[in-house]
């Protein structure tokens, strides 16, 4: 597999009113601005061609991409947020996928999935039962993956936003994850990478043509990554951390 393009949008103003945890800090926008830039430089450095939608204050959380499409190597599908604030957020990138995906479907309400509920491991994608992706959703989604010629199953989640806050499948069969995530049968067939306690925020990492970012701040996850023959590339996303986005959330990785 090789990443060829990712499509981005530079954040809002509004950041600082995206959906956060109650203890959590409000983002500095400034940092958040760099720190994006620094996200996109790194990955040009990967070799992506990189998309930069504009940023828009309707949807405080638009910078996070990831949660509104799915794109496969076959197609893609346009997705239905979970989140009052979100919904009406996937409208805002139909343009820039169909751009890529012509065909592209989309996920209807009552269903609803954010895509950061969805990791693909090869042909298999597995999608994550949250607060934010429902049964329907995620039903419908498993519709367009066959269509594509993919397969689909589901994990019930609890107490964690989406599948790939706990979870990143880095390719050669390893998967990055919490320690509690490790023991769930339907991913008995992988090499776990387990991730330390005091590093959760860094099993949100994510592989881009044999490189890995790995979120700054995490040293023993990164050189666990390397141990497993990756190049590693960190990224500070203190500012996006606060808003409970981690690297995967930033863009939409296309094979074409
Ligand atoms: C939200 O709660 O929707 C945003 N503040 C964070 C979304 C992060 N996205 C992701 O993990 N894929």
């Amino acid at each position: 597999m090789e990443f060829k393009k990712a499509i981005v949008r530079t954040p809002g103003r509004s950041l600082i009113s995206g959906i956060k945890g109650a203890d959590q800090e409000t983002p500095d926008y400034k940092k958040a601005r760099s720190q994006h830039q620094s996200y996109i430089e790194a990955l040009e450095k990967c070799g992506l061609e990189v998309d930069i939608l504009d940023a828009t204050e309707k949807y405080p959380d638009s910078v996070f991409v990831e949660d509104v499409a799915l794109c496969t190597s076959k197609g893609a599908i346009i997705c239905s947020p979970g989140a009052e604030s979100r919904k009406g957020e996937e409208i805002l990138i139909v343009e820039a996928v169909k751009s890529h995906f012509p065909d592209a479907g989309s996920i209807i309400y009552p269903g609803t999935v954010e895509a950061g509920d969805i990791m693909m491991a090869g042909n298999h994608f597995f999608i994550g039962l949250s607060e934010r992706s429902n049964r329907e959703g995620a039903e419908q989604m498993i519709s367009f993956l066959n269509d594509y010629g993919f397969s689909g199953s589901t994990i019930k989640l609890k107490d964690i936003l989406h599948l790939k806050t706990g979870l990143s499948y880095i390719e050669n069969n390893n998967l990055l994850c919490w320690k509690e995530m490790s023991d769930l049968p339907e991913l008995n067939s992988y090499n776990k990478i387990i991730v330390p306690e005091n590093e959760l925020y860094a099993a949100n990492s994510v592989w881009i043509n044999g490189t890995v970012l790995v979120p700054a701040g995490n040293p023993t996850t990164e050189s666990l990554i390397q141990q497993h023959g990756y190049r590693t590339i960190a990224l500070e996303m203190s500012e996006f951390k606060k808003l409970d986005g981690g690297l995967s959330c930033l863009s939409l990785r296309l094979e074409r």
